[in-house]
């Protein structure tokens, strides 16, 4: 007998899969059913690892599984080929970024071949190719003649090890995201995405996503912007003609505010302490000099320990006219609200710890109910614990009495009539710093010219090209590696014509990543980025398939970036993904992998043991998707087995192609309908495991059916054989090719529309009915559970046993029970 060879079925399907090239989608109509089915695109550092693995196994069945349903799927791959990563192993290994970059996309290319992933190969992308990214250098401009990118000098998260700027969000407890090393601040010229302009928009339309996206996504998404609601109130300061305004969620607390606090590192508090004593200067430098040390989240911690120094000023409280001393601290942000706060440290536990921690007043305003039992409220003075106050106001003059919900609304109203105050919303995000000091990026596409200032580079001089690295510095300290490419960076304006200078920064390469996802639609076009058509045609996305570690990063630009497109009037849809699928990841006895802990899998090796197929099935049955796999915990091994059974079927089957599966075994039967009738829900609502699961019960009852029931022969074995084959190509491709082969049809089995589940097979089949005869019974026959009463009455009546019963006797009485049972009175 023949032996299930996975490698030799891999080296034959594979060389005949490049010729057809099934999986390209150049000419679909625009009329015709359609999916656009998308992973997120790999950086090319090196292998492909487990992570991808198993994340285009699930992008591949979402693929495979909709082109079975009859759709036209669109199933690209590109490489995320700028950055920081490339470019730093480039350094280590002394070799141009570039080389490195386009040798390692040629592996992953050969592993992603091996590894049958159903891809559209004719629209393969490279950020970091000319055609790319002067497509990116397009949008930046589109952006620019918006007034969405703009330059400013600010302070920014610089990494000292990588010598580069880096945005918010990479950086991570304090750390640089790549690199490990502490943050610190620098002050630059900076370009900027005014993402700020979309934040209310950004928020809105996650209500867009609640079908599609994990809450918890939404949430993260929602808690970056982090939107809050509030009052700007305004401050008179003594001696000082221009007032202060605060930022506080809570107006309500108004008559409990007992000092202010400024951020130590605004601009204010310098200009506060200006005309304090030396003594007070002279502290006040120190103790900027140590606020400049901590991060943002360090200086908020609710754990840390309140520090700061009293500014020498008063300001009056706006509602009763009371002195409040204003302090300096770093536990209020600069660049949050105005950076500057009324503390209440009755209701706001940091507000309270820094009361305590100086002595100063603490003062309830709003009423609260003693909590567990307790006679009476304990004293945050004293306890130590702000009151959340919830309740009615108390101390608040007129105000006292209303509850919170009505008190907020009233105090702004008050505060507005005076023109002291008024609603305002806050918002956690920051514009999006978009300059990189690096070499290998997009260049962004400005001329800085004496006379005529920023000027873009006209749209026939795209792409502006990254010179050739070689005689660069690529680890220029603090300033762009392009600055120093004379013959690249010094140009005449386009304007004016004088001397002037290309701006030597590139772009972060969540860029390149916030709009990939259309370049696909027109991957080889050097009109446009993409064809608004084929826009309309294709996208949104309906599946993203990615890891949940670029829930806010990549995800919140790129739909910012469609949110920009859209109001330019580029697509007519405004979320850029339909529905995110985040799988888990692939860990090792535990723990997350890596070659320092020695506990790495490589996908070459497993790829090389036990096959595409094999690998793929384990990472689809060992969890729900979203769950991590240890694979210390899962067998290929055991995977390989079952494609063996469901092989060896194929093998077995006597049947011609063509026969009537109507003939055949109907407990086969319907064990193949039910299996066509739950699996479409099941992948469409991700349940991959239940559907290998299903797949290797069919598999079970098929060989049963062959071994010990009806035979190979049966038509029903062929049908299942058939079904086997189709199903298990989204799972297992070169497998089902090869059993669609050994069952007599023609490659490839992945463009097969699957069988439509016969209803009529999905009921239990049959019951077995109980025909009495003056009570006693006289035969037994299986009938449909839904016979008529007639036909069941038919079919007693013309039953031997009966018929026998009755002989000569004279029927006086029939009652049937349809279906279980008749029972026929007779007289004799
Ligand atoms: C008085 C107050 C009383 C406050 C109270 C809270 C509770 P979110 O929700 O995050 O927007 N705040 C304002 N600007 C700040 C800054 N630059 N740095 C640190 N804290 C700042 O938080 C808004 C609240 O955070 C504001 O409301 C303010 O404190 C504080 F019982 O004002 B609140
Ligand atoms: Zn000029």
């Amino acid at each position: 007998d023949e032996k299930y060879d996975f490698s030799a079925i891999q080296d034959r399907w594979l060389g005949i899969w490049d010729k057809l090239a099934p999986f390209n989608t150049a000419d679909v109509p625009a009329d015709a059913p359609r999916k656009y089915v998308l992973d997120m695109f790999p950086y090319p550092s090196g292998d492909l690892h487990m992570g991808h693995a198993e994340a285009f196994a699930l992008g591949d069945v979402l693929a495979r599984y909709w082109r079975g349903q009859g759709f036209s799927v669109l199933h690209p791959i590109g490489w995320d080929s700028f950055g920081l990563p490339a470019e730093n192993a480039a350094i280590k290994r002394g070799i141009d970024p570039r080389e490195w970059t386009y040798q390692n996309i040629e592996q992953q290319k050969t592993s992603f071949r091996r590894y049958a992933t159903s891809f559209d190969w004719s629209r393969e992308i490279h950020t970091s190719d000319p055609e790319y990214y002067r497509w990116n250098q397009w949008l930046f401009l589109e952006m620019f003649n918006k007034g969405l990118a703009y330059r400013k000098d600010s302070p920014v998260n610089w990494c000292p090890n990588d010598q580069t700027v880096l945005a918010n969000e990479q950086v991570v407890d304090g750390r640089c995201e790549r690199c490990g090393a502490l943050v610190t601040k620098k002050k630059l010229n900076q370009w900027y995405f005014k993402i700020t302009d979309y934040a209310d928009r950004l928020v809105d339309d996650l209500s867009l996503l609640e079908e599609g996206w994990q809450s918890k996504v939404l949430s993260m998404q929602r808690n970056w912007v982090g939107r809050s609601n509030g009052a700007d109130v305004t401050f008179e300061i003594e001696g000082r003609a221009e007032p202060i305004t605060v930022y506080t969620t809570r107006p309500d607390t108004l008559f409990g505010a007992t000092f202010m606090v400024v951020a130590a590192d605004a601009d204010l508090a310098a200009e506060l302490v200006a005309e304090a004593d030396a003594e007070t200067r002279m502290k006040f430098q120190d103790y900027l000099e140590e606020v400049k040390k901590a991060n943002d989240i360090e200086r908020q911690a609710t754990d840390r320990e309140k520090t700061g120094l009293f500014s020498g000023r008063y300001a009056i409280n706006p509602v009763n006219g009371e002195k409040l001393p204003i302090w300096i601290s770093d536990y209020v942000l600069a660049d949050y609200g105005h950076g500057a706060i009324m503390a209440v440290p009755a209701h706001d536990q940091r507000d309270l710890d820094f009361a305590k921690a100086f002595d100063l007043p603490v003062r309830i305003v709003v009423e609260t109910e003693p909590v567990d039992g307790a006679d009476a409220v304990v004293d945050p003075a004293e306890s130590g614990i702000a009151l959340p106050g919830a309740g009615k106001m108390i101390n608040s003059g007129k105000f006292d009495g209303l509850t919170k919900a009505e008190s907020i609304p009233a105090i702004i109203a008050d505060l507005e009539e005076r023109g002291l105050g008024h609603a305002s919303k806050n918002y956690r995000l920051r514009d999006w710093l978009i300059s990189r000091q690096r070499y290998w990026g997009t260049p962004i596409p400005i001329i800085h010219c004496g006379d005529c200032g920023e000027v873009p580079v006209p749209a026939s001089e795209l792409p502006v090209r990254l010179p050739e690295s070689e005689g660069l510095d690529l680890q220029a300290k603090g300033a762009s590696p392009l600055g120093a490419a004379e013959d690249w960076v010094n140009v005449p304006c386009p304007t004016c014509g004088k001397p002037a200078k290309r701006d030597s920064d590139t772009m972060d390469t969540f860029v390149d990543s916030s709009w990939y996802f259309l370049r696909f639609l027109s991957a080889n076009s050097d009109e446009v980025a993409f064809d608004v058509n084929e826009a309309k045609k294709w996208a949104p996305v309906d599946h993203y398939v990615g890891g949940v570690e670029h829930a806010i990063l990549h995800l919140l630009y790129a739909r910012f970036i469609t949110k920009v497109l859209h109001d330019l009037g580029y697509v007519d849809f405004v979320e850029p993904f339909t529905a995110l699928l985040n799988q888990g990841m692939v860990l090792m006895d535990g723990s997350k992998m890596s070659k320092s802990k020695g506990n790495l899998v490589e996908f070459a090796g497993e790829l090389d043991a036990y096959g595409a197929d094999a690998l793929r099935v384990t990472m689809a049955f060992a969890s729900p998707p979203e769950d991590d796999i240890d694979w210390a915990d899962v067998s290929p091994a055991g995977a390989a087995k079952f494609l063996a059974r469901a092989w060896r079927i194929s093998k077995d089957v006597t049947t011609p192609s063509g026969s009537i599966a109507d003939d055949g075994d109907r407990a086969l039967r319907r064990e193949t309908h039910r299996f066509l009738a739950d699996a479409p829900a099941l992948i469409e609502s991700y349940k991959f495991n239940v559907v290998v699961a299903r797949l290797m019960e069919l598999t079970n009852v098929t060989r049963r059916a062959i071994d010990s029931g009806p035979g190979a022969g049966d038509p029903a074995v062929r049908e299942a054989a058939e079904v086997l084959a189709t199903a298990l190509n989204i799972f297992a491709p070169f497998a089902a090719e090869d059993m669609w082969s050994n069952l007599g049809f023609p490659a490839p089995v992945a463009l097969v529309r699957w069988k439509d589940a016969d209803p009529s097979l999905l009921v239990a089949d049959s019951v077995t009915a109980v025909f009495q005869v003056n009570g006693k019974v006289r035969d037994r026959v299986d009938v449909a559970p839904d016979i008529s009463a007639a036909d069941l009455e038919a079919i007693a009546l013309a039953s031997d046993g009966v018929k026998r019963a009755i002989g000569e006797g004279q029927i006086v009485k029939v009652i049937v029970r349809e279906p279980k049972l008749v029972n026929i009175a007779i007289k004799a």
